[in-house]
């Protein structure tokens, strides 16, 4: 692998600071270690964790479309690769793409996922970077030369604020260049029992993923949190249009973290995750406001989730 992956150190500092603030919050990059990785996999496949199945069906009825002037030598470049499944429907359909760089903060999850790439497309460069892609990280030259086509599937830019995004999706534009295309995946704001059950669903995956951060927090950094204590939350924040994920202090307790203590009152939450929902519009705007335009979209029918080209 290419990078370091996220430190000991900057967990730990971010942890405290996030515990420290109020709101509680914990950044949801946090949720990705290991066994993050492979709950949320799972999440994918449950009944009422709609997006993933939405934007796989509409990639696959799109991905010709969106491969047709793709030059030859191109270099796919994801960010958040995960188990790096949606990119095969890209790959499939563009002969074009000489290279593929996937960012993933997990390095189980990338590691896995390159050994399945490399034997599945062994004409394939494959260069995998497990780094936070907010963060500063390294493609090689030889790579950067050719026309970048981003990838940035799964609503994951649903999980940064609006500054957060357009923040990100500036720093994007500059690495992909001015020749470039970012392929983004966007939830779109739908009826509130549906959005709901995705962020709650029966079998509690849900639940065992967002408790998995308080589980990495005792596992890394020798936090005391009893995990029967912490309830799963998810909420229709209707203002900001975003489903939130939080944990609730089922009583007031006090828990340590490497030797700090950290209060909670009965009640009190951790906001582990926001998951913005977009119309049209308001990712249109949002991209305007990041310096990108948006040249087509794919819109499935209900449950509602876009697929948005960008180009500089
Ligand atoms: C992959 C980050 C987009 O916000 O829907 C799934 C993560 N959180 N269930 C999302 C997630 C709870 C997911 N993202």
């Amino acid at each position: 692998m290419h990078q370091l992956p996220t430190t000991r150190m900057a967990f730990e500092r971010d942890v405290i600071a996030g515990l420290s603030a109020r709101p509680k919050t914990l950044s949801p990059k946090y949720l990705y270690d290991a066994r993050g990785s492979a709950l949320f996999e799972e999440i994918c496949h449950t009944p009422e964790y709609y997006p993933t199945r939405t934007e796989t069906a509409l990639l696959r009825s799109a991905a010709a479309e969106i491969a047709d002037d793709v030059p030859t030598g191109s270099v796919l470049v994801e960010f958040g690769s995960g188990a790096s499944t949606k990119t095969r429907l890209l790959l499939d359909a563009t002969p074009q793409i000489h290279a593929y760089v996937a960012v993933e903060i997990s390095a189980d999850a990338v590691s896995r996922a390159m050994a399945r790439l490399t034997h599945d497309y062994p004409d394939l460069l494959v260069h995998p970077i497990v780094a936070d892609f907010t963060e500063p990280f390294d493609i090689p030259d030889h790579l950067l030369a050719r026309v970048q086509v981003g990838f940035f599937p799964g609503s994951t830019i649903g999980n940064f604020s609006r500054e957060g995004a357009i923040d990100l999706l500036h720093s994007l534009r500059d690495r992909l260049g001015p020749a470039s295309r970012l392929v983004v995946g966007a939830d779109l704001v739908k009826n509130e029992e549906a959005l709901l059950a995705a962020y709650d669903d029966e079998e509690g995956l849900t639940s065992s993923f967002n408790k998995n951060l308080l589980q990495r927090i005792n596992r890394e950094l020798g936090g005391d949190f009893d995990i029967s204590l912490f309830a799963h939350s998810a909420r229709w924040n209707a203002r900001e249009q975003r489903i939130e994920m939080h944990l609730v202090s089922l009583q007031e307790q006090t828990v340590h973290i490497a030797g700090t203590p950290i209060a909670f009152a009965a009640g009190e939450s951790i906001h582990t995750e926001n998951s913005q929902k977009f119309t049209g519009e308001s990712f249109r705007a949002l991209a305007r406001a990041a310096g990108w335009s948006v040249r087509r979209s794919w819109i499935s029918d209900n449950p509602a989730f876009a697929v948005f080209e960008l180009c500089p």
